[in-house]
């Protein structure tokens, strides 16, 4: 279920065992960084935005501060501390770690859930090369509870804790370097980047989700809860892409990923002031992949049979022209019965 995130087939022993990443690990402290940054505003014809990612790249921020944390564990104890920090970025299953350092529970979502502040949390991590009390394990339960398996747009949490991720629209939206699969692009919606719906479901991030302390995580900071789609389909070259995304979270999964997610976004919302830059992203975009979701995009606003027309003329690449193809038999669909 890990797609082709290469990472995840790693043997568990690697996985669950921090002294393959320090060797002379003796304990792991386990942090939780709230970064709720409120609630999405009504939706004005934007690509949304998962709230982990409104404000200012999370892996720089935390970093910072958790090389601050280790100077003062090494001032408050007077010894030298070996010590690597990170979150996010290594081959360690931090929510397994974090849950044993007593941060929350597993939520069926498989997200960590912690009882006074919700799952709107990153979880970062310092391992260190001296002996600490371990806290006691997190605790709790979900209950009867199942609105996060029953919400999922795309039904990719296929038991409780097991979320299969070549359908969930995290990984087709940031990791996913490929096409979003034709049968799945519908139920995206208007994500532009990662997902929270079963986050947003969630009883526990209703009542306890308080807003982050961190000023670095709130959507001033960043690119903020929507894109406008328009602005993202212009940006043809990395360096532009780097100028308007750099330091934020939403250059993982780059120029062409991004551009891909806002075609879909524009298509599922019907946005029609997108259609003129979907005609020139299809007739001018670089990459083979914006090309061809800009096609399906512009099937599903309809009305642009003519320009679909014209792109299957020039088009080289085999895959859009067999998007381009489709759109227009979806078109043709869509007046018929119209
Ligand atoms: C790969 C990855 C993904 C993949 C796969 C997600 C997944 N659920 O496995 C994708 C791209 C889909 C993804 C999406 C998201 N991710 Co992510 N992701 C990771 C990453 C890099 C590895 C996770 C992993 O190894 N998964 C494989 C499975 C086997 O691991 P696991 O769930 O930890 O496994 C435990 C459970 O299965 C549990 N378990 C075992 N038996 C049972 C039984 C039951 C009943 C239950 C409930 C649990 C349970 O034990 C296992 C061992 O710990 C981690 C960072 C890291 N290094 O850990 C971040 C991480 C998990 N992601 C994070 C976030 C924020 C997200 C998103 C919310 C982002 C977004 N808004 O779009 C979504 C949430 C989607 C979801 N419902 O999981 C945070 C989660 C923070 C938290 N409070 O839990 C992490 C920890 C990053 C961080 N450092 O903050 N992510
Ligand atoms: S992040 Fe979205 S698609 Fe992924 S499991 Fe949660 S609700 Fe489903
Ligand atoms: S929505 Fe319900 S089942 Fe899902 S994680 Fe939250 S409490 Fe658990």
């Amino acid at each position: 279920m890990a797609a082709d995130m290469g990472y995840m087939h790693r043997p568990v022993e690697l996985l669950s065992d921090p002294r393959k990443l320090q060797k002379s690990a003796r304990s792991v402290v386990s942090l939780g960084v709230s970064y709720y940054p409120g609630d999405h505003p009504e939706n004005e014809g934007g690509g949304r935005v998962a709230r982990y990612a409104w404000g200012l790249d999370y892996h720089e921020v935390i970093k910072g501060r958790l090389f601050r944390l280790r100077e003062e564990l090494e001032e408050e104890l007077d010894v030298r501390i070996k010590a690597r920090g990170f979150t996010d970025a290594v081959p360690l299953l931090e929510r397994s770690a974090a849950q044993h350092a007593g941060l929350g529970f597993f939520g069926r979502n498989s997200c960590l859930i912690n009882d006074e502040i919700g799952s709107y949390f990153f979880i970062a991590d310092l391992i260190l090369d001296l002996d600490l009390d371990p806290d006691l394990p997190g605790e709790g339960t979900c209950g009867r509870c199942t609105r996060c398996m029953d919400r999922c747009p795309t039904g990719a949490i296929k038991a409780p804790g097991v979320v299969d991720a070549r359908l969930c629209i995290s990984y087709l939206t940031i990791e996913n370097r490929e096409e979003i699969p034709r049968d799945l692009r519908q139920k995206v919606g208007d994500w532009a980047f990662g997902c929270d719906v079963c986050q947003e479901v969630c009883p526990y991030n209703k009542t306890k989700a308080s807003r982050s302390r961190w000023p670095e995580f709130s959507g001033e900071a960043g690119s903020g809860p929507y894109l406008e789609i328009e602005e993202v389909l212009k940006i043809r070259t990395d360096e532009e892409f780097e100028e308007r995304f750099g330091g934020t979270p939403l250059t993982r999964p780059g120029r062409a990923g991004l551009l891909r997610n806002c075609c879909v976004a524009a298509g599922n919302l019907k946005l029609a002031k997108a259609v003129p830059d979907l005609v020139r992203a299809l007739r001018e975009d670089p990459s083979a992949l914006v090309r061809g979701h800009a096609a399906w995009a512009l099937g599903e606003i309809g009305g642009a049979e003519e320009s679909l027309g014209e792109a299957a003329e020039t088009e080289r690449d085999t895959w859009c022209l067999k998007e381009i193809g489709l759109a227009l038999a979806d078109g043709t669909t869509d007046a018929t019965l119209g």
